[in-house]
């Protein structure tokens, strides 16, 4: 067992080139509707098929806060003809897609905590989907920077970060890592149905990554100890896709609608938000602090009605948004990656001493959760 605290000692973001705001995708997904119904129209008219109705970037930008989303590839996506990425095909020789994008992270992530590919000895790569099932994207990411150790690739959904920030938390503290690298590259973009109205609008592609080791190897002047992880998970049918490589034997459509992303939104919102409340007030209680000390709430970025109503529960009042900032708004659900880019992008202002929650929640259902102290050594 390590004595030393654990700590995060830097993180990382990729961020595609390419957005797409809410007005054109609508535009989009409106030309697509118009092109079914007209194509369908007797069908419709028999009611033997029911009409694509249009959707609409208000309705979008009230019931969720996104007002655009970035894309690893725009082409295809808004071409009523296809809707959907057009990705060209790698070889076996080329690096992957995702590789790609996890190593621009982590090579962030590493420039941050002052690390090389020789200090890291562990590298998972946790997302909701990987592009193939083997050999691991972890592993190809751990190769490409020079890594020695081991790799492997873990799936939890929207709390993929958070279970994996766990599963490094706990290597370090065994001894059965020296120091872990780990990353999030949300390749969405290619389960998204863009002919759904309900969830055309929900997802973003990014990368995020982060350095978990030791207090005494870490030498960055600002970092976070890690005081308490907590996953937990109960089974929900509400967050769904079916994708995989049985349907090779089912003889079914491989990419039909329900092998793509598809949700009960309602009942999510509903049932999650309580549980997502009591899984970080009691995990705070048992630490013996109280809600009103934490300085920063990272919380998962799926639905800004979600952050608002979770945030007010936890303090008794609106939180500002210096405390529990917003991403989703420009970056739409990255999966697991939302509370992740929050906490890179919202924690140079915090002091010396100050706490604060990443918290993840979502398929599976799944929630995750770390307490952090933000340690600044020059304060010292
Ligand atoms: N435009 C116009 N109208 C619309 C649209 C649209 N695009 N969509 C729905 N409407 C209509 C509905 O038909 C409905 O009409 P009516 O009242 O006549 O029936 C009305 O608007 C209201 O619809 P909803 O009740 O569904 O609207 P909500 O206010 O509930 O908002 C949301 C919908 C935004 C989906 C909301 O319910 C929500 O965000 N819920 C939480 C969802 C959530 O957190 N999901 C987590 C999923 S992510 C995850 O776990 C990771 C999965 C792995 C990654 C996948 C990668 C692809």
């Amino acid at each position: 067992m390590h004595s030393s605290p654990i700590v995060i000692s830097g993180s990382g973001l990729w961020t595609p080139a390419h957005s797409i705001s809410n007005e054109e995708l609508v535009t989009a997904y409106n030309g697509y509707a118009d092109l079914f119904n007209r194509d369908n129209a007797k069908a419709i008219a028999a009611e033997e098929l029911t009409a694509v109705p249009h959707s609409s970037a208000e309705f979008i930008e009230k019931a969720s806060g996104i007002k655009s989303r970035y894309v690893y590839i725009k082409d295809g996506i808004l071409d009523i003809q296809r809707m959907r990425p057009n990705i060209p095909e790698r070889s076996d020789d080329e690096i992957s897609d995702q590789a790609e994008i996890a190593i621009a992270a982590a090579k962030d992530a590493m420039r941050s905590a002052n690390k090389t590919g020789a200090d890291i000895d562990m590298v998972i790569v946790a997302c909701a989907y990987t592009q193939r099932a083997y050999p691991a994207i972890a592993i190809e990411v751990q190769h490409a920077l020079g890594i020695e150790g081991f790799g492997f690739d873990m799936l939890v959904a929207c709390s993929a970060a958070t279970f994996a920030l766990q599963r490094a938390y706990d290597a370090v503290a065994a001894g059965t890592a020296r120091c872990v690298l780990l990353i999030n590259p949300e390749l969405t973009s290619p389960q998204v149905n863009y002919k759904d109205r309900d969830s055309h609008f929900i997802f973003g592609d990014v990368a995020t990554a982060l350095i978990v080791e030791p207090a005494d190897s870490c030498s960055t002047e600002s970092h976070f100890e890690i005081l308490d992880t907590k996953s937990v998970t109960s089974f929900s049918n509400n967050i769904r896709s079916n994708f995989g490589y049985v349907s090779h034997a089912t003889d079914a459509d491989p990419f039909g609608p329900d092998k793509l992303f598809h949700q009960a939104g309602r009942k999510i919102f509903k049932e999650v938000c309580p549980m997502a409340v009591k899984h970080i007030s009691s995990q705070l209680e048992a630490l013996g602090i109280d809600n009103s000390r934490v300085s920063r709430w990272w919380l998962h970025q799926a639905n800004i009605n979600m952050n608002t109503l979770i945030s007010r529960k936890l303090l008794g009042r609106e939180a500002t948004a210096e405390e529990a900032p917003i991403i989703l708004d420009r970056y739409a659900n990255t999966a697991s990656a939302g509370s992740i880019i929050a906490f890179h992008l919202y924690q140079d202002d915090l002091a010396n001493g100050d706490i604060g929650v990443i918290c993840s929640f979502g398929a599976g259902y799944s929630i995750g959760s770390l307490i952090v102290k933000k340690v600044q050594r020059s304060a010292n």
